[in-house]
This record gives structure tokens, C-alpha cells and sequence, in this order.
């Protein structure tokens, strides 16, 4: 008798999701993650990249995409975009910070802060590229109109269900949120402030679960660094109900997360400084994120390998 199963009789398991071993991405320091789930079904991170030796965030220049079937195998897709590429930018480049990415009618939307000035603060923009692919191959197309200016950084693009896009910006203390035009690249009206924050500094993250809207974001936290805040709506554009805080302090100079259902579960991405034990050499990082039964978000446990 044999145990050994004949070739092409047996279907294809399903790809196990294995307990992430954080941080995730070893091989390059990383931070300011966005997770989408695409059509193939694959997750995709489009962070930014911290510069050893340490720096600070003026030198960060370029941007990589990772990816996984299974939240523990992440390949490094390479790098997607630098401050060489975008002609509008700052002379100096640099200071490229936390990006987002969408995708609608087969194009990929890379939506990333840069300054287009020497002085850097006061001349924030999102600039945008395009790609037909979620990795590879984006092409800087300039910036959005009327959005930006000082300390106006980490565009964060929604989809909602109904196919309106909207995007975030925020920093300083001031989030605000505008509608995109179908384009995806102008904004339907002015941005109206995102009310009933509590202590907003960056980092506008939007998600939807069970049809309530949920914006979470870094507070201003000292100490040890910022922790991570949400607030719920029912409406994309607030007004906002602060919740509470549900991600302590990681370590690092700055806080920032993003959060995506992926095959039937919930997950938190972060950054932390476990790799190098500096704060702003930071690593990203995956956790499930749990909600009681009114769906509050239940506080998140950082877990190492
Ligand atoms: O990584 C550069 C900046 O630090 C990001 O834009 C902020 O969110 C903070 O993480």
C-alpha cells in the first residue's frame, strides 16, 4: 500500500496565514507603512525608507514595494520611485515621506509627499504616479492642485464602497479631507477639516468595517513617542467621535500605521525601532487588530518574533 498521492489529483491548499515574526522587512530599514490588498489577492506595502546611517527624515529619497500571500514571506519588489524622478520637486530631493497607493480602471495611484521648494515645511505637495502594475514601473505625473502647503504631509487615498475616492492629508495638529474627482488626481472641492480629533499630529489612516467609518492617526504623545488614536463617522468626511488610543508608544521619533482586512481577518501595520534601536531607523511591523462586539478597536499587542 501507498501513502504517496498521485500527481494532479489533489487540490491546492489554500496559503496558511502563519503569526507574523516582526519586524517584517529585514533586509532595509522601512517605516510609514500603507497595506492594500489587490486583485491578486496579494498584499502590498508601500512604505517609505530611512537612511543609515541615521539621518533624520531629510535624506529619505526613494520608495520600495513589498509583498506577501501570507503576512510572514515578504518579497522586496524594489524600489518604485526616488526624488531623482520627480521634476517638479525639490532641487535638493529627499524628504520623501509616508505614501499611500489606490487603484481603479486598471491603473495604480502612487500618492506620495514632497516638498517642491528648497524650504522644505512650507512647500508640501502629493505629488502622483501611475503604473498599470502595483510594483513596478510608476511614472511621476506631477502633483495634486490645492492641497499641501505648510506641514501638509501622509496623503491617505479611500475608496468607498460606492467608488468615491477621497483623500486625507494632515500635519502640525490639522487633518483635512477633500473628495477626488473622478481622475483621481484633482479634488472636487476645497478640504474641509476633519473634525473632533483628539490631539491629531500625522498619519491619516481611513478605513471601513461594518459600515462605519474609522480614521486613525498619531497623537502628539511625548516621551517615548507618539501613540496611535482612532475616531469613528458615519460619513467619509466626519465629523469625527474620538474613540481612544490603541497602539502604545513603539519606540521611535514618530508613530504611523495603516490597517486592511486580509482573508477574513484584521491587521495593524506600524513601525518600530527593534532592528537597530535608534528611532528613526524604524522596521515595519504587522499585528492582527481585534474589536469588541460595538466595534471598538481593543488596544493592539506589539509582538516580536
Ligand atoms: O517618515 C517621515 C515622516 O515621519 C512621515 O511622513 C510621518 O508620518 C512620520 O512617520
Amino acid at each position: 500500500v501507498s501513502d504517496v498521492t498521485e500527481p494532479g489529483t489533489v487540490e491546492p491548499e489554500e496559503v496558511e496565514i502563519i503569526q507574523p515574526n516582526n519586524p517584517i522587512i529585514k533586509s532595509m530599514y522601512t517605516a510609514d507603512p500603507s497595506a492594500h490588498v489587490w486583485d491578486d489577492g496579494r498584499i502590498y506595502i508601500y512604505a517609505s525608507h530611512d537612511t543609515d546611517p541615521a539621518r533624520g527624515c531629510d535624506l529619505m529619497d526613494r520608495y520600495h514595494v513589498f509583498s506577501s500571500d501570507n503576512m510572514v514571506d515578504w518579497i522586496d519588489e524594489g524600489e518604485i520611485l526616488s526624488s531623482d524622478d520627480v521634476e517638479w520637486g525639490r532641487p535638493e530631493g529627499g524628504f520623501m515621506w509616508a505614501p499611500d497607493a489606490a487603484y481603479k480602471d486598471g491603473t495604480y495611484y502612487f500618492y506620495y509627499p514632497h516638498p517642491s521648494e528648497s524650504k522644505w515645511n512650507d512647500s508640501w505637495k502629493v505629488g502622483i504616479a501611475t503604473s498599470k502594475f502595483p510594483d513596478k514601473d510608476f511614472t511621476d505625473i506631477g502633483y495634486i492642485e490645492g492641497m499641501g502647503g505648510d506641514a501638509m504631509i501622509d496623503p491617505c487615498v479611500f475608496m468607498d464602497d460606492d467608488g468615491k475616492a477621497y483623500i486625507y492629508l494632515g500635519g502640525g495638529g490639522k487633518c483635512v479631507g477633500a473628495e477626488l474627482n473622478e481622475d483621481m488626481i484633482s479634488i472636487k472641492s476645497e478640504p474641509v477639516p476633519m473634525e473632533g480629533l483628539d490631539d491629531f499630529h500625522e498619519g491619516t489612516w481611513i478605513f471601513k468595517r461594518n459600515g462605519l467609518y474609522y480614521l486613525t492617526y498619531p497623537d502628539n504623545h511625548g516621551g517615548n513617542g507618539n501613540r496611535m488614536k482612532y475616531a469613528t463617522s458615519d460619513s467619509p468626511l466626519g465629523p469625527w467621535e474620538y474613540q481612544d488610543v490603541f497602539l502604545d508608544s513603539t519606540g521611535c521619533d514618530t508613530s504611523h500605521g495603516s490597517v486592511v482586512e486580509y482573508k477574513g481577518e484584521w491587521y495593524l501595520f506600524y513601525h518600530n525601532k527593534a532592528i537597530s534601536g535608534t528611532g528613526n531607523l524604524r522596521s515595519v511591523c504587522v499585528d492582527k487588530l481585534e474589536f469588541d462586539e460595538d466595534g471598538k478597536i481593543l488596544m493592539v499587542e506589539q509582538t516580536l518574533d
